[in-house]
């Protein structure tokens, strides 16, 4: 059984590709997005932009094949030299105590699914957490103990934090930042 999972661009807005290529991250938890905080790379795992003639995506090089076909390689670099690089975060639902949104280096990145980049939502993954913390970055949690968003969050306020898949899914195709859809 395969979770329903989502690919998302994420915008580049500093370092060297800022306005020309996006991170490409995963998740089968898209109502864990609204609280994306980092986006994690393995400092020793190469990195590629790829470009289908539209548009440029950043991804590890061993998951190149996530893309599809017709995908030719044009920059080659480090997970290590992305640290800190800024991007444009999927939500802009919740207030986020800046600085955050930027690249960040983990080892517990593995390049066996996904793209090779990391969501990182320290309020709802162990690992996350460990890492956001090690940068100082905040821990934003906009879902109550009763399981749902906080009432005056827009899109999602009030709902189950798991049914405000659909929406946000919605949201995320409409702005044009989802990639993929995996349903
Ligand atoms: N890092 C995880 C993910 O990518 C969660 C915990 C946010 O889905």
């Amino acid at each position: 059984v395969v979770d329903p999972s989502v690919y998302v661009r994420f915008p580049l807005t500093s370092g060297p590709l800022a306005g020309k290529a996006s991170m490409l991250i995963w998740t089968t938890t898209p109502w864990t997005l609204v609280s994306n905080t980092a986006v994690a790379v393995h400092p020793d795992v190469t990195y590629v932009v790829a470009t289908d003639g539209n548009e440029a995506l950043v991804v590890a090089e061993p998951l190149l094949g996530t893309l599809g076909e017709g995908w030719e390689v044009t920059e080659t670099f480090a997970g290590k030299d992305m640290e800190r690089w800024n991007y444009q975060r999927p939500f802009e639902l919740v207030e986020f105590p800046e600085p955050a949104h930027f690249v960040v280096l983990a080892d517990y990145v593995t390049t066996e699914d996904g793209s090779g980049l990391v969501h990182q939502a320290p309020a709802f993954g162990a690992d996350d957490l460990l890492v956001c913390r090690a940068y100082g970055l905040p821990v934003v949690k906009p879902v109550g103990a009763d399981g749902t968003f906080d009432a005056d969050l827009a899109l999602v306020g009030g709902q189950f934090f798991k049914k405000a898949d659909t929406d946000l899914v919605k949201d995320l195709q409409a702005r044009g930042v989802l990639f993929r859809h995996v349903p």
